[in-house]
This record gives C-alpha cells, sequence and structure tokens, in this order.
C-alpha cells in the first residue's frame, strides 16, 4: 500500500514539474561568462536552472556533451553514408574489415575478433572492444575485437595533429582531437557488427577498455557512443576519469602529477581549442564528472594506480566520486565502480581486482542474475599527503531525480 502510494505521489509530482522538451534543450558549445573554481554542478542546465527529472538529465546530458566537444574533443562526425562491413571467420578468430565514409573518398580499418569456444548465446555473444589491445582479464563468454586507434587518429605527439585515417576523410584541419577520433572509429565498428548479423554479436552487449592513454579513449567512447553497454579506463589518469580542476590542485599542493597545461604539450588527445582554456580551467562550464556522468546510466567503472604520481590520484578519486553522484541521483549507484590501488607496474592488471571487474562483467555484459556491483567504489587514499576535501569541490546536494 505505502508503495503505491508513493508511486502515486511520484507520478504526480512528475506531471507537476516542468520538464525540457527536445525542442527546448539548447546546447550551444561554449558558456562564455561561466567561471568556477569548484567542480561545476550537474545538476544545473547551462542557464542556471535545476535538472529535477530523469528527462531533464538527458537534456543535461546533451548540454555536457556539446560542451565538452566545444571546449576540449573537438566536433565529432556523425555517421557516414558509407559503412561496408567484410566479416571473415577462421576457427576462433575472425576479421572485420570495415570500409566507410563518402562516396568519393573512403577508409579501410580491419579490426581483429576471437570468439569464445562453444556455441553461441541466443542473441549473439557479448563483446569487449579493446583499444591496442588487452590489458584486462577477460571471463568466458565473451568475444573480443582489437581496435588499432592510433591508426585512426595518431597519438605519437604534436606531430600527430591531424594525422590518421579519420583524418583522411575529415581533412587534417578537423577539429577532432585523436580521441574523437577514435570515438568515431568505434561508432563506425558498432555500425558494422549492426550490419553483420552472421558476426553473431549481441549490440546490447558491448563493452570498451583501454588503459593509460587508450584509458582516456576508452571513457570518451563509453561517454559519446550510446550503444556501448560497459565503459572500463584502466590508469587513464588526467585526461581521463580525473578532473582538470584537482589535477591542478594536486600540482599546486606540490605533487608532480599531469596536468591540463601539461597534456596539451605532450599530444593531441585534446583539440586544438582546448590550449585557450588550460591557463584558466575555472572558465571550463564542466570537467571529467561530466564526462563520466554522459555514460550514465550504462555502467562505468575505472581502475586506477596510486604508485604513480603522474596519474593525478587524488583527482582521479575526487573526479570520480563527483561522478557518482549523478548515477545515485539517477537511483543506479551500483552501475557506476571505481578501484584505486597500488602495488602493480601501470597497465599491469592485479588479480585482486578480479573480482570488482567480473562482477561487472557479469551483470553488464554476461546478465548473471546473481551478480552484485554493490558498493564498488574503493580508494587505498595514498594522495601523496594531498587531502581529498569533497566540500572544497562538491557544492552540490544530490538531487533524486523524478
Ligand atoms: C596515463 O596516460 C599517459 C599519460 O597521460 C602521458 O603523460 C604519458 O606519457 O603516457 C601515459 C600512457 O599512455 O602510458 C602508456
Amino acid at each position: 500500500m505505502a508503495g503505491r502510494i508513493a508511486s502515486l505521489l511520484a507520478f504526480a509530482l512528475s506531471t507537476f514539474v516542468a520538464t525540457v522538451s527536445a525542442a527546448e534543450c539548447s546546447t550551444p558549445t561554449s558558456l562564455p561568462k561561466f567561471n568556477n573554481t569548484k567542480l561545476p554542478n550537474p545538476f544545473l542546465f547551462n542557464d542556471g536552472t535545476h535538472v529535477r527529472t530523469k528527462e531533464d538529465f538527458t537534456c543535461r546530458q546533451k548540454q555536457m556533451a556539446a560542451l565538452i566537444q566545444g571546449y576540449e574533443a573537438g566536433s565529432l562526425p556523425p555517421r557516414p553514408p558509407v559503412v561496408e562491413p567484410a566479416f571473415t571467420r577462421n576457427g576462433s578468430t575472425a576479421v572485420l574489415n570495415i570500409t566507410t565514409g563518402f562516396e568519393d573518398n573512403k577508409i579501410s580499418f580491419a579490426p581483429t575478433m576471437t570468439f569464445p569456444e562453444g556455441t553461441a548465446p541466443e542473441r549473439g555473444w557479448p563483446l569487449l572492444i579493446a583499444y591496442s589491445g588487452l590489458s584486462i582479464p577477460v571471463p568466458d563468454g565473451i568475444a573480443t575485437l582489437i581496435f588499432d586507434n592510433s591508426a585512426m587518429g595518431e597519438q605519437n605527439d604534436q606531430s600527430s595533429r591531424g594525422v590518421g585515417l579519420f583524418f583522411d576523410l575529415f581533412g587534417s584541419n578537423a577539429t577532432a582531437s585523436s580521441m574523437s577520433a577514435w570515438v568515431w572509429g568505434v561508432s563506425r565498428i558498432i555500425d558494422s557488427l549492426e550490419l553483420t548479423p552472421k558476426a553473431g554479436i549481441n549490440l546490447d552487449k558491448i563493452a570498451v577498455t583501454g588503459c593509460s592513454r587508450d584509458g582516456k579513449g576508452a571513457l570518451m567512447a563509453g561517454a559519446f557512443e550510446p550503444r556501448i553497454a560497459l565503459t572500463i579506463p584502466q590508469e587513464s589518469g588526467s585526461g581521463g576519469d580525473t578532473c582538470w580542476r584537482l589535477s591542478k590542485f594536486e600540482q599546486d599542493s606540490g605533487d608532480v602529477v599531469q596536468q591540463a597545461t601539461e597534456i596539451v604539450m605532450e599530444n593531441v588527445w585534446f583539440s586544438v581549442n582546448f590550449d585557450n582554456f588550460v591557463n584558466d580551467i575555472s572558465v571550463l562550464p564542466y570537467d571529467h564528472h561530466s564526462l563520466a556522468a554522459l555514460v550514465a546510466p550504462r555502467a562505468l567503472i575505472s581502475f586506477e594506480n596510486t604508485d604513480f604520481e603522474w596519474l593525478s590520484p587524488l583527482s582521479g578519486f575526487g573526479c570520480m566520486t563527483a561522478a557518482h553522484t549523478v548515477f545515485e541521483a539517477l537511483g543506479i549507484p551500483d552501475n557506476h565502480g571505481f578501484v584505486q590501488a597500488g602495488n602493480h607496474s601501470h597497465c599491469d592488471f592485479p588479480e585482486s581486482q578480479n573480482a570488482d571487474l567480473f562482477a561487472f562483467f557479469d551483470k553488464f555484459l554476461l546478465d548473471e542474475k546473481n551478480a552484485t556491483t554493490a558498493n564498488i567504489f574503493t580508494t587505498n587514499g595514498l594522495f601523496n599527503g594531498t587531502v581529498w576535501n569533497a566540500s572544497q569541490w562538491i557544492d552540490w546536494e544530490t538531487p533524486r531525480l523524478l
């Protein structure tokens, strides 16, 4: 009875609370007057009004996605007219040869796939897309696909700007960063799998992973490609599951971490436009908790390593703590995990983290009924003496979105 009254009440409330219709959702790519030294509130629209419902939040996500592209990722082109896959399987391995682009300008790339033994489930195999190679263990029953992201958008150093297959198609002056080029490539892989039923992939059960620079990229893919069910960035550090503001704070506190001013000098993971903001990051109307918030309500678990100061350990923990409020507000805290430990080399996945990782695979890719991902949010707290104080950075109450 109480439950019925509560749901009637929720229904009544939701009919009175004004929601934002698709037509009203304005998505500018910049907010010139914005300035906030704290993490921007993900539950405020660009005009400062409150996000109250889940429907509001989908508009808010569109706003954050547009801002992230505007300030740091460059623009992500839509699906082009040509997507032509050719799938060749040989035993447990296969090649998915993808030709894509425009009638007069096409590129081709050919990810390799590995299939589990045995008969495929009725709806096909779940799939893990791994940037450049696998650096996490994969449970039985999941197919894997290796995506050569660096061929799609090079990432050697500054000279990689505008170089790679994506830029052969869209021009070396395209605003997209290498990470956006990779997202675009992942989307074409998924288009191709949709067009290739004989590949036998369950399109509702696709995960993405990558480590370090490729971990930054995996988070971007999960944020911008809604067909990804599970996102697993590994030791992504700055520019990944850390926040620009928090990394700067760590650096100002005396730690040697990577921050925005350095990252834009090192590589082409961000658009040229981002150079204009790295010295004054409080003008960014988002931070990377907002990037992680784009993954919701889909699942996200990120792994970090406190042995490497450069990865900005406080920033990773603080940033994902802020992102977690979004999953809480949507009533799905178990869809977001964070595991931060030490005592292992960079990108060397310690066995002690298998249970947490496998819980996410079990629940979100393998549909195991008994799988639970509750309370997988842990850190060893080794932040090189710098202190995380949530109220210094997070000035919002987490709403319960209707
Ligand atoms: C953690 O990712 C990067 C880092 O941002 C770079 O500064 C460093 O040079 O390379 C890391 C990486 O990708 O290592 C494989």
